[in-house]
């Protein structure tokens, strides 16, 4: 059986990273270790204000050290959220001690959202999070988070050159291949964009742009690309069922007015996630 290790925070109400990650990986049949690196009571996105926070950073380096001494080994390390400068230099030095020739580092860079940065971020996290991009063989930022990333605005008109160009440049940065999500030139479509640095081959997946914003479409994505890399899936395959499911997800949340304010309906779309998986 895979098996892979995702870390990031448990946000306790709000389906967003670890409660997305765990469900969604394992359900592609992949078994998912975690590390928690939080606890939040919920998100710190749109909706949620006077949220907790428990760091966990000191509980980092014991787990891993037992897991050295039992022998543990992934097939995909799997970052998301991750909450101060010194964590992600921890997990810098959990990605050395962990990563082989034959597995694959993951980061989703989550700095933030429409062109800002999330509650206690900054230039400096974003510096320390271009430091762990660097090991990755994928890393999966939005528009915002490339925007941050390469220091450049963020800009939510732009074409394919665009788009290829900073694919280039988050490439330069050290990872073999990066991805951006939330692509969208204007028209009715929105997807993802990767470029093979090693083939240097681009991919675009763009289907139906459902003008609506959910929040953890991010973390679903991410988790879907990583569990199908995992499973073998070329770039261009991981990323079209990446796509494909996360617009189901969005679609099923349309009707859920109840939810739709805070998380996304992944859930309903599980069974779909499993076929995905074995086409
Ligand atoms: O979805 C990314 C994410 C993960 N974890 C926490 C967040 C967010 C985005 O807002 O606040 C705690």
């Amino acid at each position: 059986m895979k098996r892979a290790v995702t870390i990031q925070d448990i946000s306790c109400f709000g389906k967003c990273s670890l409660t997305v990650a765990l469900p969604v990986i394992s359900a592609m049949g992949i078994e998912t270790a975690v590390i928690p690196t939080a606890v939040l009571s919920t998100h710190t996105g749109t909706g949620f204000s006077g949220y907790t926070f428990r760091d966990l950073t000191d509980d980092i380096v014991p787990v891993s050290e037992h897991w050295k001494k039992l022998g543990l080994s992934f097939d995909a390390l799997y970052t998301g959220y991750l909450g101060s400068k010194k964590q992600v230099e921890i997990i810098s030095e959990f990605i050395d001690d962990f990563s082989t020739e034959s597995n694959v580092t993951v980061v989703d860079p989550v700095l933030g959202d429409g062109g800002r940065y999330y509650a206690g971020f900054d230039d400096e996290f974003a510096a320390e999070m271009r430091k762990l991009c660097a090991k990755a063989d994928y890393i999966i930022p939005n528009m915002t988070e490339v925007s941050f990333l390469l220091g450049i605005p963020y800009t939510d008109t732009y074409d394919e050159d665009y788009i290829k160009d900073k694919l280039v440049r988050l490439a330069e940065i050290g990872c073999r291949t990066p991805v951006i999500t939330g692509v969208n030139f204007g028209d009715n479509r929105q997807g993802a964009a990767a470029y093979d640095s090693e083939r240097k081959e681009f991919y675009f997946s763009l289907e139906e742009n459902i003008q609506r914003t959910v929040h953890g479409t991010g973390d679903i994505f991410a988790s879907v690309f990583t569990g199908a890399v995992v499973l073998g899936k070329t770039v261009e395959r991981a990323l079209d069922i990446a796509v494909k499911y996360t617009v189901d997800c969005i679609r099923a949340t349309l009707p859920e007015a109840d939810e739709m304010w805070y998380g996304t309906c992944f859930e309903l779309c599980l069974g779909k996630l499993i076929e995905y998986a074995d086409e």
